[in-house]
């Protein structure tokens, strides 16, 4: 079976295909679309291609008969939008989706949203004293200036072209982490690093903020990234798994958006569990909604404490023997060291049941007994993965990986361990067809910088210079005088945003592709207005693992003021760079659309699915669904490996699983050693900061909202508490500080402070806290550094340091917090208001 797509990484290929010239009229008004269905039935059944076609795609001509509005996609689902009279009025979720997101519904609000930024602006300070003197320190405070998009790319294109020649590609971060939109040709990302290459080269990132720690991590210890691979297919677990671990996993939520359009088969997995009645444990500080949505038993740890709890399993494992022996020797490197570990050979502690409990605050006999289930039962450890945006985040998953080896079920049907589950539709069986190449970024010239690690930008914005260890090797900051963003929002996704305010006070220029005025476009000094995904038309798969769909994404309405799409905007500055041919080659978006479309269709012909040519697709206003070899829907992880661990063996050193890995040994770090070790970390309920700032902080991710997406959205209602991020409060907690249901809240500690409302409720665990992350930044003084963020962002609160010298990871899902009822003067949340000038 084929391996997948690393969904965070951009499938790049490059194709050299012939422009075939579609109308450009025909192609923008996706309305017309619907009008097309003549000539579909027109050519069915009477052709051999269309005979062909409806043999391998009967959804294709029998669906979609009642269409009602414009075809097109987003994180959040797949959908019909209703437009009337040129402005995005309603949508409707298309039939197939199993389980269709309300997020949807927020489309027109994105589209004709208040905050939208309608024109090129410049700062005024960097406007009037260009990047020399532009007073980097009225960031986010300054006045906006109104230019014309031609000076705007000037402006931008003569600081590229001048910084390239004085200081080199090393001096423009273009890295550009993030969600922006789906769409395979509009991903503004790749374009900005496409432009970025051709006109010298740019300082990247590695890694990514959602699995900084663990894809690190299981590279050593499985071969692999692991996080996002295909996982043991749904109808196998539904089947064989006779007990399912969710091991701080939240799938319910956290499946309803994905990288690429969601599939949403993986809460029909959930559903069928819950229905067949299998067992569930869900080991979480916060009673989540999947837990209760599957009724799963609830334990619930200290914070942070997760691999101190899996060391004391792993004890009662081998101290009763309900561990494998036989798959440690035949599949697995170093238990030997391990379990010299557990035993306390070398420091004397012997790490047990009792001395978990004492570090975790779940009993003993709660951690025996699971140990103990575990072994006697078909096991599915399901990891999320909040446990390892933490420092030692590596940990967890090293541990994980080797509890399920002492258990001995990897690779055998519904058994061993899953790290996407609750991502993307991890899971749901592979189809067979073909795969959307997206725009390529190209290739980087031959200076392009060492990439630096995501989550270490504040960092090396502050210490050009300074010399960090990553993976084995080192990485030196270079001196950043320019940071492009476009399609991220550095100042939700990154942690401490006081020390990330003066971060950004440090480079001369700060540019920023944005639709809306987030805190980020706030703090830029130029920023270009991006069209919606709505505004112009793309293609995208539709399931990121099962490679489902092919969805158009039809242009629903015109740009909105004079936004312009990310790929006009890198052309534009392209053709003053005088790259331009080569950005483009000398194709518009039909064009381009057109060639991976034609690019897809040769696969999936290879594997012999037949797809109606480009006109139809597109005109068809409809969508592919690709068939599903019945052996995908019981392929099992890891199954060739235990079949054959020396004609498939893993991609680690030792082609085994890695309980010990000599490479991490050899590295000699202090904070990530050569076998899964607890290590306390940076703050916690023991830690000294506890006594000022006791309670620990869980920052999951939004339900109703990606990230900080959608947070402009009337969808709001549904979770802000006295127009606040809400916070959930446990009743004792509440109760000692005269806080209730509904209260305003200061939650702050040395880093920062907050304002949230407060939920109180026991569903989480006493001396835990829950905000969620992605709540626009909105400080109440800007002028004065850590001033309260009036709309509660969380990463004022969280502390900006690598999970470890191996991953350097961000360490988002964890802080220590003191709270106390609000009892300041009135003050407006101005998050999703317009700057002055603007
Ligand atoms: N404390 C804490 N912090 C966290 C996390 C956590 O758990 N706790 N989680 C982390 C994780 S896993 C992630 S992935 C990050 C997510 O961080 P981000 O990916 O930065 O979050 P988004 O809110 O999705 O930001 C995407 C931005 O792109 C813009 N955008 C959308 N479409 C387009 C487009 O077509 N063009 C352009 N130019 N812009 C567009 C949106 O308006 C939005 O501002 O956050 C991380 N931060
Ligand atoms: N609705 C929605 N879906 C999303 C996203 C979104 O923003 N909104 N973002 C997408 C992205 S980019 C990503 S990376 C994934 C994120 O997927 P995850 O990282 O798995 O999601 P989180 O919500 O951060 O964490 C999952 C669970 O871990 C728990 N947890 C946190 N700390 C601990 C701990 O110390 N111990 C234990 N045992 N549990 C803990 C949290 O309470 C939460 O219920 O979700 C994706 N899906
Ligand atoms: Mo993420």
């Amino acid at each position: 079976m084929k391996k997948n797509l690393n969904s965070h990484v951009e499938n790049v290929s490059d194709f050299e295909q012939k422009p075939l010239q579609v109308s450009r009229r025909r192609f923008l008004t996706g309305a017309g679309a619907v009008l097309s269905v003549p000539l579909l039935a027109g050519l069915w059944p009477k052709s051999a291609l269309a005979q062909a076609i409806s043999q391998a795609l009967p959804q294709f001509t029998a669906l979609r008969q009642a269409q009602t509005g414009i075809l097109t996609a987003a994180h959040w689902g797949a959908f019909e939008a209703i437009v009337k009279d040129g402005k995005m009025v309603d949508v409707k979720a298309i039939s197939d989706d199993p389980y269709p997101n309300e997020l949807i519904t927020m489309a027109p609000y994105q589209v004709h949203a208040e905050n939208r930024i309608k024109y090129p602006m410049v700062r005024k300070g960097w406007l009037e004293g260009g990047p020399a003197n532009s007073q980097p320190e009225l960031r986010g405070r300054d006045e906006w200036v109104r230019v014309s998009w031609d000076k705007a790319l000037t402006l931008v294109s003569d600081q590229i072209a001048r910084l390239q020649k004085e200081h080199g590609p090393q001096s423009i971060y273009a890295g550009s982490y993030g969600w922006k939109s789906v769409g395979m040709l509009h991903n503004s990302r790749t374009l900005l690093q496409r432009m970025m290459n051709l006109s010298g080269g740019f300082l990247g990132y590695a890694g990514d903020y959602s699995t900084g720690a663990a894809q690190v991590i299981m590279s050593h210890v499985v071969g692999s990234m692991e996080v996002y691979e295909q996982q043991t297919a749904w109808p196998n677990v539904i089947e064989n798994s006779q007990l399912v671990i969710l091991w701080g996993c939240n799938p319910m939520i956290t499946l309803k958006n994905s990288w690429n359009v969601p599939d949403h088969v993986g809460q029909t997995g959930f559903e069928a569990l819950k229905k067949k009645g299998t067992r569930i444990i869900s080991i979480d500080p916060v009673h989540n909604d999947s837990a209760k949505f599957v009724n799963a038993q609830w334990i619930a740890p200290r914070p942070y404490t997760d691999t101190a709890m899996l060391i004391g399993i792993a004890h009662t494992l081998l101290t009763e023997k309900l561990h494998n022996p036989d798959f440690l020797k035949t599949y697995t490197v170093g238990f030997d060291k391990f379990e010299a570990y557990l035993m306390g050979q070398d420091d004397g502690i012997v790490k047990d049941a009792n001395w978990a409990a004492e570090v975790s605050g779940v009993d003993a006999d709660v951690l025996r007994q699971l140990a103990r289930d575990m072994a006697k039962n078909r096991t599915m450890i399901m990891g999320g993965w909040g446990i390892q945006r933490q420092h030692h985040g590596e940990q967890q998953h090293w541990m994980l990986v080797t509890v399920a080896a002492m258990l001995g079920q990897i690779g055998l049907p519904g058994g061993g361990f899953g790290f996407s589950y609750h991502y993307s539709s991890g899971g749901s069986p592979t189809a067979k067809g073909g795969i959307l190449a997206g725009i390529s970024a190209g290739n980087s010239p031959k200076n392009t910088p060492t990439p630096i690690p995501v989550a270490r930008i504040a960092e090396c914005l502050m210490n050009p210079g300074k010399t960090i260890n990553f993976n084995g090797a080192q990485v030196t900051y270079p001196d950043v005088k320019m940071v492009y963003v476009a399609g991220g929002n550095t100042f939700h996704q990154h942690q401490d945003t006081n020390a990330l305010v003066k971060a950004f006070q440090k480079p001369e220029t700060i540019v920023v592709n944005e639709p809306y005025w987030t805190a980020t476009a706030k703090h830029a000094d130029i920023v270009f207005p991006t069209t919606t995904s709505y505004e112009r038309n793309d293609l995208e798969m539709g399931g990121d693992y099962s490679q489902l769909y092919v969805f158009p994404m039809h242009q629903c309405v015109p740009p909105q003021f004079e936004s312009r799409s990310d790929f006009d905007i890198f052309a534009g500055l392209s053709e003053k760079l005088g790259v331009q041919d080569a950005f483009t080659e000398g194709k518009d978006e039909t064009q381009w659309l057109k060639s991976m479309y034609d690019d897809m269709k040769t696969q999936a012909r290879a594997a012999r699915v037949a797809l109606p040519p480009f006109d139809m697709f597109w005109e068809s206003n409809n969508y592919v669904r690709f068939p599903v070899p019945e052996e995908n829907k019981q392929w099992v992880r890891f199954a060739d490996y235990r079949e054959n661990p020396l004609l498939n063996p893993l991609g680690t050193p030792s082609g085994k699983i890695e309980i010990y890995s000599d490479a991490i040994e050899k590295m000699g770090y202090e904070d990530c050693k050569g076998i899964p070790t607890w290590m306390p970390p940076h703050e916690w309920y023991k830690g000294p900061e506890a006594a000022k700032y006791p309670l620990s902080l869980n920052t999951a991710h939004p339900i109703n909202r990606l990230h900080s997406q959608l947070d402009n959205t009337p969808l709001r209602k549904k979770y802000a508490v006295a127009d606040r991020e809400a916070i959930l409060i446990h009743p004792i907690d509440a109760k000692t500080r005269g806080i209730s249901n509904g209260d305003l809240v200061r939650a702050f500690n040395d880093r920062g402070q907050i304002l949230v409302g407060a939920v109180v409720t026991e569903d989480v665990r006493q001396g835990v806290i829950r905000i969620s992350e992605g709540a626009w930044f909105d400080p109440a003084d800007p002028a004065t550094p850590g001033s309260l963020c009036k709309n509660g962002n969380v990463n004022c609160l969280t502390f900006d340091i690598g999970s470890s010298s191996l991953a350097q990871g961000n360490c988002g899902q964890m802080a220590q917090v003191e709270i106390e009822k609000y009892q300041g003067p009135a003050l407006t949340n101005t998050a999703h208001a317009v700057p002055a000038g603007a």
